[in-house]
């Protein structure tokens, strides 16, 4: 039978692969049948463990931190319940291709189905969400184990990374005692380890160059399209192909409608308001494209999504490299499996009438905009960030109206803010833990969330008081789901109010005060700003606004823009 050396000293050999293939941090929750797991993780000095009381915040720290760095990280956690509330974050990391290793702890075999306590069916706990399951039984630290193990580790790491990255299980049986009774040896049955800290295994990324035929077919494509653009939605993981598709667009004098999610509002070809801009029947139809080049995940914008899938005349060519299918209207006719980098032109094209219909209507909407936005509002917030912010901040976009106001109001900017959401399943779930993953990477983090998702996440903010770090929290309060307000069951009365919009009344100064963060409540432009400029540790600067009031507001907006390039279509 092994005994607790043999489990210790197996999960050493699997902790110390790990750090060799690249691992930097683990999330670790409490539990007693996981302590093997966690202390060996917290005890390995290449690897930064932090603390999560709840499994449910831990499992979104480690999809934000793993979204800001884009290397996999850590999550362990004890038996039963606790393993079931990493589902929301393993879910998310599948849809939104983020590399985490979920390592759960259980009971041995012989101890499941027979009343033990804190016992649950764990095998295949994430169902298809997982993108590889493997049960880790217990075995004497043979020589053979611990290569095993080493095997293991890499395979686990190299997996959630490859490819579509995406979440990896690994359920661990471990036995009591569950705590070494004499120090670990330091010698490993075996010898431990590959010479030099290489890892038992890796997986040198190979990068296959597209065929000829296919740079030629994509450039006659171009060349034959004088009407094309180019749509960018979110793409997290190459923080620099934003620039970059700047840089081909403009070559290529094509409109870029970009989502600020894709990096590429940026650059003399970035539309910004195309979600206004679309809404004008008449503009729409007048711009209606032949070719359209699509990359990265389909914007949110519904107008966007409905021209798209509208244009029956027009070719569409979605570039992803994990040939992904994002064409919820089946209107895409052709998904190549290649960076779209290929699409650098070797020469700029002359002619940029067509492009300057697309920026001079922008412009106008622009102007309309900030015309219509004269107070602190939800949509004047998200512009003043687009603004303001830094280009090496980072923000994190909560979904609802959140990431639609940024969509439709952030400007074009030469050197824009980096743009994160969790936008793989669209949940407003884990938003307060996974900026502070993201803010753990060492970014300088604003988080723009609505009050729903901060009480919903509201445990997260623990991460202030108890891991001391840094982030600016702006909170749009108009005591509900203000989205709700923008759909027709907004005619239902009393019961639309309480069991849809759920006003809460909540005074969000008192979690600030409990879990130890600064909190301010501003009331205009400048005093946002100014909250803004002078934020510094954990902070939530808090605008109240009405969801009426909001409603009609969009609408105003809208109507501005939609005046406003009524000369140009
Ligand atoms: C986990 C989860 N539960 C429910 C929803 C449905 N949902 C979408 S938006 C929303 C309300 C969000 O309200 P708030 O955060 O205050 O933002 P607002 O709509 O006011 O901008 C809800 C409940 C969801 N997306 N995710
Ligand atoms: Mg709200």
């Amino acid at each position: 039978m092994p005994d607790t050396t043999d489990a210790y000293l197996g999960l050493r050999a699997f902790v110390d692969e790990l750090a060799r293939c690249g691992l930097r941090e683990a999330c670790t929750s409490p539990g007693s049948r996981s302590t093997p797991l966690v202390l060996s993780l917290a005890r390995e000095p290449r690897i930064r463990a932090t603390s999560h009381v709840d499994e449910r915040c831990g499992g979104f720290f480690a999809l934000g931190l793993a979204k800001a760095t884009g290397v996999p990280v850590a999550l362990a956690c004890t038996s039963g319940t606790a393993a079931a509330n990493y589902a929301p974050a393993v879910i998310e990391a599948h849809e939104a291709r983020v590399p985490l290793l979920v390592l759960t702890a259980d009971r041995p075999p012989e101890l499941r189905e027979v009343g033990a306590g804190q016992t649950i069916d764990q095998v295949k706990l994430y169902g298809s969400a997982a993108k590889w399951y493997f049960e880790v039984d217990d075995h004497r630290a043979t020589p053979e184990r611990m290569r095993w193990l080493r095997q293991l580790a890499c395979r686990a790491f190299w997996t959630a990374l490859d490819g579509r990255p995406g979440p990896v299980h690994l359920n661990f049986s471990l036995r009591e005692p569950l705590v070494l009774e004499e120090p670990l040896p330091d010698a490993e049955p075996g010898g431990g380890g590959r010479a030099g800290g290489r890892p038992w295994v890796t997986r040198p990324r190979t990068q296959l160059a597209p065929a000829q035929t296919l740079l030629d077919g994509l450039r006659a494509a171009v060349d034959g399209h004088p009407r094309a653009v180019i749509v960018a939605g979110r793409s997290e993981r190459d923080p620099r192909l934003g620039e970059a598709l700047a840089g081909i667009a403009d070559a290529l004098a094509l409109p870029l409608l970009a989502d600020p999610l894709s990096g590429a509002r940026r650059g003399p070809a970035a539309v910004a308001h195309y979600d206004a801009l679309l809404r004008e029947p008449e503009w729409a139809a007048a711009h209606a494209p032949d070719l359209v080049l699509r990359v990265g995940d389909l914007p949110t914008s519904k107008p966007l999504r409905q021209w798209l899938h509208g244009l029956d005349g027009a070719l569409q060519i979605a570039f992803d490299a994990e040939n992904a299918w994002q064409d919820p209207a089946g209107a895409v006719a052709t998904i190549v499996s290649a960076d779209p980098r290929v699409l650098a032109p070797a020469a700029a094209r002359e002619d940029r009438g067509w492009l300057e219909a697309w920026t001079r209507a922008d412009r106008a909407a622009s102007a309309a905009i900030a015309e219509s936005l004269p107070d602190l509002s939800e949509p004047r917030v998200a512009a003043e960030l687009g603004v303001r912010l830094p280009p090496d901040a980072t923000l994190v976009v909560a979904s609802s109206m959140p990431v639609r106001d940024v969509e439709s109001f952030f400007p074009v900017r030469e050197q824009p803010p980096r743009v994160l959401s969790n936008r793989g399943a669209n949940g407003i779930d884990g938003t307060v833990s996974t900026a502070f993953g993201v803010a753990a990477s060492g970014a300088k983090t604003v988080l723009l969330i609505g009050d729903v998702a901060l009480a919903h996440d509201i445990g997260g903010l623990l991460a202030a008081r108890r891991l001391g770090l840094e982030l600016t929290i702006v909170l749009l309060n108009n005591d509900g789901g203000g989205i709700f307000h923008f759909l027709p069951v907004a005619r239902e009365g009393a019961d639309f109010e309480e069991h849809v919009a759920t006003p809460h009344g909540l005074d969000f100064a008192h979690a600030a005060r409990l879990y130890g963060l600064r909190h301010e409540l501003v009331r205009t432009p400048e005093s946002f700003r100014a909250a803004l400029d002078a934020a510094t540790g954990a902070t939530i600067i808090e605008v109240h606004t009405d969801r009426t009031a909001n409603l009609d507001l969009h609408r105003r907006v809208t109507q501005a823009v939609l005046q406003s390039v009524r000369g140009h279509a």
